[in-house]
Order: structure tokens, then C-alpha cells, then sequence
């Protein structure tokens, strides 16, 4: 099949996924074009059936605020009509549905591509309540040939938030880790480790990511000198330095800021931290089960489909620093106990969340939506 995708791209779950997803699909033999104002920050070169198509955005002085919607969707429809895609699959609602409606619009029928829109997560929660852009969202969403979301839990907060009625496919997300390009010793070396586990936090550091919980329940952690947290940041960690200091941490917090090796830091992870107070499913989470590193995280969203409590990871009550801290001291101190639940969670991992099973849910619903028969 010809397959458009359009996701943000940069450091982001979502622009991940997509990511991941056409780099599956290039690989499994379907052409896949990327439409988007970057180049995605993961996107392989040199893939065959893999292409991205550049988004250019004007500054003009009339507008206060430069418009990416419009240029956006002329790019979508002439990609559609050069490559005639059969399918135009958009990750996060915001801009990106309302863009790919328009697109097709602008086609004649017989060159119009089907429409998925992959909802990932604020596009519903947050965005999803603001006036100025729920009903457009509810819009795209009733346009679009099939909805999707990544979790049971944001399906549900759809429906609740927008009044969406619509059908919607839950398909979780997937994780297909690469080869690490360094050894775990050059790794703990470069980030001067000693014998210290590795707690490990990666996000894209955003308020809801609730750093401060995060140091807080590591500042609680007893022997402070039994560990190491490593901070993959997707985001300016600047803000956070004054709550580093004011918690006694800065010899206990390393920050690696915007990587692409993410594998070489997931081998070294010996137990993976999330505190938010909001998160459709965690990518983070799965990401570091593929390298059997259980996670304690806050019990909220979609994150007990991620985490079966006590038997791939702990879960805590949101915002109680106290009862994660003790969470996080029981599996420091219990590494067999640890070492239990990192390799549930790498099986399930597997089992649930690799790219050949998801893949091939989404290359079922292109072929629904198109009408093509079953091969
Ligand atoms: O919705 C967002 O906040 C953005 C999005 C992103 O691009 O990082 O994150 C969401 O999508 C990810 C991939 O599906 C999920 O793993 C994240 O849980 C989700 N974030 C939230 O729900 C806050």
C-alpha cells in the first residue's frame, strides 16, 4: 500500500511511534511518505520506500502567528495526488486531522486517501477541553475513515471529554528496541558510574511529566549513595536545577539531554521512574520492559495497561512522594525481587507490545478502510 504519515517530529511519544510504525511498514514492503515541517528526529536515511516530504512555512507580516495548517494540507494533498496514497495516517488530532480532511478535500474523489487519525494523548486531555479547538477535533475525528487511540483509557476519555460517539480501535503502542551502539561499561563509564544502580526517567520533560514529584520521592531514597538517576531529557532541564539543589541531589542526578542512542541507556537502566500526573499509555515505560527494566510509576491514564501492578512493575498512588520513594527503596534493596519483574516485563513486552503484533493492526485497518480484501 502507499501510506502517508504526519506526526510532530520532534522528541515526543507520538512522533516516536509514527516513526517506528513507517519505518515497520517501509520494511514490511507497503511505500511510506513522511509530511511534516522536519524530518523526523528518528527517521532512518537511505530506507528504501521510505521518504519525507517538507512542510514550508511562510512568515508573513500580516499574520501575528504563522500558520502550519494551510501549508500543512496543500503538501498532504499534492503528496497524495504524486504518490496516489491510499491511506493518510495522522498522529495527534492537533493539527493534523483537521489538515488531512481539508487535503482530501481539495482532491477529486477518485484521488482522495483514506483518512486514520491516531489519537496519542493531550490532543484529548487537554486539548480536547479548550473551546477554541474540541469541536474542531470532534470534527476531524467524525471526518476521518477510522479513530484509533493507544490506550483502552484514552478511548474512553474521548468519548467522556469530546462527546465522541464514533467508532474507535484501541491499539496500543509497540516498541521495537535497536542493537545498542555501545557496551554497557562504555556507557556507566562515560557517565562516570561507579557500582550505583541506574534509576532511570526519560520524558519529554513537560509539566505533567511532574519532575518535581520525581525528585522529591529520589530525594526520600535511602542509602542515597546506592544509586545513580539518569535523566533523558527531551526537554530543557534548566527549571529543574534549582529543585536538584534544593534537595541535597546534585551529585545524584545525571542528564543526557536530546538522545538518539536511546538503547545504549535502556541497556544500563536498572529501574525505570515516572511520575506523572497524566499519561494516555507511557512509551518510556515499554520502552525500558524491552530491556527488562520494571518501572515504578503513578497510577494514572493508561499506564495500568502498561504495567500489571506488582507483576511487571509497582504502581503508586499519584502525587504520594512517600509511598513511591518506599516503592523504589524495596526493589533497591531487593534485587532478585527486581530482577522478577524486569523479565515479566520484558516477556510481556513481547507479547503485547512488539512491532509484530501491532503492526499488523494497523495494516488490517488500512486495508478496511480502503475496502481491499483480506491477503
Ligand atoms: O499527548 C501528548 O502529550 C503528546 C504525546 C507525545 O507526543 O509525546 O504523548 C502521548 O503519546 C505517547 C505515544 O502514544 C504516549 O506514550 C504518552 O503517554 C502520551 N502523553 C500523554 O498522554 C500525556
Amino acid at each position: 500500500m502507499k501510506i502517508g504519515i504526519t506526526c510532530y517530529p520532534t522528541v515526543g511519544g507520538s512522533g516516536i511511534l509514527a516513526t517506528a510504525l513507517g519505518e515497520e511498514l517501509a520494511r514490511r514492503g507497503h511505500e511510506v511518505h513522511f509530511i511534516s515541517y522536519e524530518r523526523p528526529f528518528r527517521l532512518p536515511v537511505n530506507v528504501p520506500r521510505l521518504h519525507f516530504h517538507p512542510v514550508a512555512i511562510n512568515d508573513y507580516d500580516l499574520f501575528k502567528y504563522p500558520d502550519y495548517t494551510l501549508p500543512l494540507s496543500v503538501r498532504m494533498a499534492e503528496v497524495s495526488r504524486d504518490h496516489q496514497l491510499d491511506v493518510l495516517h495522522v498522529h495527534y488530532a492537533v493539527p493534523h486531522a483537521t489538515a488531512a480532511i481539508l487535503a482530501r478535500s481539495m482532491l477529486p474523489a477518485e484521488q482522495q486517501p483514506r483518512i486514520v487519525t491516531t489519537l496519542h494523548g493531550t490532543d484529548t486531555t487537554l486539548l480536547g477541553y479548550d473551546p477554541g479547538y474540541g469541536p474542531a477535533i470532534h470534527h476531524a475525528l467524525t471526518c476521518s475513515d477510522a479513530v484509533t487511540t493507544v490506550s483502552a483509557y484514552l478511548k474512553a476519555e474521548t468519548q467522556r471529554v469530546l462527546g465522541f460517539d464514533g467508532p474507535m480501535e484501541v491499539i496500543h503502542n509497540f516498541f521495537e528496541p535497536r542493537p545498542p551502539r555501545r557496551t554497557r561499561e562504555e556507557v556507566r563509564r562515560d557517565l562516570g558510574l561507579q557500582n550505583e544502580m541506574v534509576l532511570f526517567h526519560s520524558s519529554n520533560l513537560r509539566p505533567l511529566k511532574r519532575i518535581d514529584l520525581l525528585l522529591e520521592a529520589v530525594a526520600r531514597i535511602r542509602p542515597r549513595d546506592a544509586f545513580k538517576l539518569v535523566i533523558l531529557a527531551g526537554g530543557d532541564f534548566t527549571p529543574f536545577t534549582g529543585d536538584v539543589r534544593r534537595l541535597g541531589l546534585e551529585d545524584r542526578v545525571i542528564v543526557r539531554e536530546k538522545v538518539n542512542d536511546i538503547e545504549d541507556y535502556l541497556q544500563i537502566a536498572d529501574l525505570g521512574l515516572f511520575t506523572s500526573e497524566s499519561e494516555s499509555f507511557c512509551l518510556s515505560i515499554l520502552e525500558a520492559m524491552c530491556f527488562a527494566c520494571p518501572s515504578v510509576a503513578s497510577r494514572v491514564g493508561g499506564i495500568p495497561e502498561v504495567i500489571e501492578n506488582n507483576v511487571t512493575g509497582l504502581l503508586a498512588p499519584f502525587g504520594d512522594t512517600a509511598a513511591f520513594a518506599d516503592a523504589v527503596t524495596g526493589l533497591i534493596r531487593d534485587p532478585a525481587r527486581r530482577a522478577g519483574l524486569g523479565r515479566a516485563a520484558q516477556q510481556r513486552a513481547r507479547e503485547q507490545f512488539s512491532a509484530g503484533v501491532i503492526v499488523p493492526r494497523y495494516e488490517e485497518l488500512y486495508r478496511r478502510v480502503c475496502g481491499f480484501a483480506r491477503r
